[in-house]
């Protein structure tokens, strides 16, 4: 009944040596539909959509097996050194259409499925997003792994099953409503459950430091409350290479003697209902983007990722290695995804010091050898501090070995800087103050040897600004890694048609090599070529057009400009700005200033953190004037305005093929990299957008008349601070005070008196840390470049081609081959055929 039981002897022949898999479509044909029929039990009377895709995922999933297996073996075998990236959140969205594309069998797939009266695209939609992250930096890790896979790369990602995903959003009467997202309720046919590998994970307890019989320190965790790690593996496919990769996401379950305690005291339903304490570690993902929850079950999340992940690699190198772990830091690299896995630092040495009883400076010379950091945000609500009161019951004998990195560390900044008690104070891990607080970000800097930015700009504010202190103690720790996006789900998959034009103008194989993009430059000269561009545009602005007719019962004329803003909806990112532009527009039309107008359909969507006031609110205001303009018969079809709900991952797919015009628009010094931006730009979106992250090295690529730039700089936006005026700009600029005064008016919001008053306020208060009204004037001329653009197909359409031509730089394949040279050092092994 233990399926972590091993069986006493090995079986006398190798069972999975098994003769490989056809990929001909009737070969597919037949393991389709004996999964369907066989496997899955269903017949002629239940032929609903959803199991003919499990059979179809199950067809893909068998043929993924040999070479998942074989490329564990070519790892093993070649003792390769190799990385994990440990990270809180996984953006994967759907896993068939990928799966398909990167085996290379989407002719034959679609042929099979043919010849069953069945479609590919159809079956697609079947699949839940897995939506086991909130916006870039849990999209960003789904990327890495397909890029470490396509490369080669000996990288597994470790990560949690959250039962509930990033929520559902709907919209009701303007309004954000949340539904909780049960993926996993038809199952998950891609992912392995692997209860062999299942860790114990403790917390609570006390922590007994004892003096061994050599005179040695040793500290004992007693009376933990224990909770299982069971790890689930999903497969990651390299594209066309032979390579699986793994992500093992790790889902809680109450350990056995954990019900058998309160069973012998005689309370069988509290035994029970322990289980459900265990297993609230992995039920939901806290859907905060960019700011920080606080909350013990966050605290408890990230140290159940850290303990079971670190504990998983400790035993699989005894395993292969035996217990010297004297060449661990040689073999096995950690990358952090932000501070949410930092307490890997203190986990490790606990690890090592308790388990593995190494001395103190030899721990801490593997594990100063093995973590890396790479930072995604400077907001400072994002910086994630512990209160130590909560360390101290929760993990006490964390807490003890963060109390001794830190004096050791403190010790060294002493002796740098003798007599600084200021520094001190301001490097110490932990920040005093009437509730003292383990600042996480410190203790991911002190125990890394490598610290890095996601783009240049943010990189450089990193070293410069918040982390300046460190920078001057460790200059070589710190690095820029400028973030990227893989070409394949963002390009090769969600752009069929735009695949096919350039692969027939390129050869096949630059979805591998994205540089090769730049060869469609000239042609951007060639009139045919950009017939044909400005063709597949239009076949994608149909299908965009679709998805907003359906879900927000707008429609979107073609030959409009399609002007997209999606992302997480935050102050930062400005989507006022782009209201306020619209509602300009609005007023241009009702003044009947309406000559070489160009049309325009404004698309927003995103999705606020729950308890984000400020946010919904805005959310509320596009709707309430997406309502007004589209119900105006002055405005006819010189604009429309539309909120999509439940902005994600396939929705994406859908809207960045389909989008002429992309908004970047955040203030300067505040989006520490973007990638929406990325996948716009791919997919032949022109960029309005701030000099901010990684606009500014997209611009570089692209060149400056091929991107609408706008607004203050970083530099600019702090020297304003300190005397930001927005009565006095509203005074000079006459389109800006009549926006303010529709506001006023309640215009936008007759029958809601005052709801947008909290917007009001924000926008006008010279407090306003986002200086929206700032950028006013600027955006609005950005915009009306845009507009004189859109309106010569011509021009436009060279601009639409030269941005996909110089977006190479901007696939993950590039932001890893950076990674891997300058931090993890792995040699690609190629899998065994
Ligand atoms: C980014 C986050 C983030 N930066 C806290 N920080 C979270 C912070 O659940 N939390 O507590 C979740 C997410 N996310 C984004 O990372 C940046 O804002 C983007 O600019 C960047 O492109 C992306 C990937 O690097």
């Amino acid at each position: 009944m233990d399926a972590r039981r091993l069986y006493k002897s090995t079986p006398a022949t190798d069972l999975t040596d098994l003769p490989p898999l056809g990929n001909d479509p009737e070969s597919l044909i037949k393991d389709f539909r004996r999964f369907y029929s066989h496997h899955l039990g269903r017949d002629k009377n239940c032929r609903t959509a959803h199991y003919l895709y499990e059979a179809l995922v199950l067809t893909l999933r068998e043929r993924l097996m040999e070479r998942w297996k074989n490329t564990r073996y070519a790892y093993q075998d070649s003792r390769c050194r190799r990385a994990y990236y440990m990270s809180l959140e996984y953006l994967m969205g759907r896993s068939l259409g990928n799966a398909v594309l990167n085996l290379g069998v989407v002719g034959e797939v679609g042929e099979a499925l043919h010849q069953l009266g069945l479609e590919l695209e159809e079956l697609a939609e079947e699949e839940a997003d897995a939506g086991l992250g909130n916006g870039g930096l849990g999209r960003l890790a789904a990327c890495f792994l397909d890029s470490c896979a396509t490369l080669q790369l000996p990288v597994l990602g470790y990560g949690i099953r959250y039962r509930y995903g990033m929520f559902r959003q709907s919209i009701r009467n303007g309004e954000q409503l949340e539904e909780p997202d049960h993926w996993l309720r038809d199952g998950n046919p891609w992912e392995i459950e692997r209860p062999e590998f299942s860790q114990r994970v403790r917390f609570g307890g006390r922590s007994e430091v004892k003096r061994t019989a050599d005179g040695r320190l040793s500290a004992r965790w007693l009376d933990t409350q224990d909770v299982l790690a069971v790890p689930y593996d999903l497969p990651i496919p390299g594209y066309r290479n032979g390579t699986v990769n793994t992500l093992r996401l790790w889902s809680a379950t109450a350990t056995d003697e954990f019900d058998l305690g309160e069973f012998n005291a005689g309370s069988y339903p509290e035994s029970v209902a322990a289980k459900n304490d265990a297993e609230k570690i992995t039920m939901v993902l806290y859907p905060n983007d960019a700011s920080e929850s606080g909350k013990e079950l966050r605290l408890r999340q990230q140290y159940f990722l850290a303990s079971a992940s670190l504990q998983d690699v400790l035993a699989q190198w005894i395993g292969t290695e035996g217990i010297d772990l004297a060449s661990f830091a040689d073999k096995n690299v950690f990358q952090l995804n932000d501070t949410h896995p930092a307490i890997c630092v203190a986990e490790l040495m606990r690890l090592l010091l308790d388990d593995h009883v190494l001395g103190w400076d030899e721990a801490w010379e593997i594990t100063c050898r093995t973590m890396a950091y790479t930072n995604h945000t400077l907001l400072p609500e994002a910086l994630e501090k512990w209160p130590v009161p909560l360390f101290e019951q929760l993990l006490p004998r964390l807490l003890e070995i963060i109390y001794e990195i830190n004096a050791r560390f403190l010790a060294e900044v002493s002796r740098r800087w003798p007599g600084d008690h200021e520094r001190l104070r301001r490097m110490s891990i932990i920040e005093e103050g009437p509730v003292p607080m383990v600042r996480m970000a410190y203790l991911a800097i002190v125990g890394s040897f490598s610290v890095n930015g996601v783009a240049a700009l943010h990189s450089k504010l990193l070293s410069e600004g918040l982390f300046r202190d460190f920078f001057e103690l460790w200059p070589h720790k710190f690095n820029n890694k400028t973030n990227g996006v893989t070409p394949r789900r963002w390009l090769a998959w969600c752009n069929p048609g735009l695949t096919e034009l350039i692969t027939e103008t390129l050869g096949e194989g630059w979805p591998a090599h994205l540089e090769r993009l730049r060869e469609l430059a000239p042609h951007a000269d060639d009139g045919d070529f950009r017939r044909r561009w400005h063709q597949v545009k239009q076949q994608n602005k149909q299908r965009l057009a679709e998805l907003v007719r359906s879900q927000c019962g707008v429609d979107f004329p073609l030959s409009a400009m399609f002007d997209v803003q999606v992302k997480r909806i935050h102050e930062y990112k400005r989507q006022l700005l782009n209201v306020l532009h619209v509602i300009h527009l609005y007023d241009r039309i009702k003044r009947g200033e309406t000559t070489d107008w160009t049309p325009r359909c404004v698309l927003i969507g995103g999705k606020a953190a729950p308890g984000y006031f400020m946010a919904k609110r805005i959310i509320k205001l596009i709707s309430n004037v997406a309502q007004v303009i589209n119900s105006d018969p002055a405005v006819g079809d010189l604009l429309k305005v539309a909120f999509l709900p439940n902005y994600r991952v396939s929705a994406m797919e859908l809207i960045c093929p389909g989008t002429d015009l992309s908004e970047q628009i955040s203030t300067a010094g505040k989006e520490a990299s973007g990638t929406g931006n990325m996948k716009f730009m791919m997919n032949g979106a022109l960029t309005i957008g701030t000099l901010d992250g990684a606009n500014i090295e997209i611009r570089e690529e692209v060149g400056d008349a091929n991107f609408f730039l706008f607004g203050l700089t970083a530099e600019e936006v702090a020297e304003q601070r300190r005397h930001y005026d927005p009565w006095g700009i509203i005074g000079a600029d006459r389109d800006l005070r009549r926006v303010v005064q529709l506001l006023q008016s309640g215009h936008f919001n007759q029958c809601e008196p005052g709801i947008f008053d909290p917007i009001l306020h924000s926008l006008t208060s010279p407090q306003d840390p986002w200086l929206v009204l700032a950028d006013f004037r600027s955006y609005v001329e950005a915009q009306r470049r845009a507009a004189t653009a859109f309106r010569d197909r011509d021009v436009w359409t060279r601009m639409s081609i030269l941005n996909t031509a110089f977006s190479g730089r901007f696939s993950t394949d590039r932001t890893m081959e950076e990674y891997n040279a300058q931090i993890w050092k792995l040699n690609p092994v190629p899998a065994a055929p």
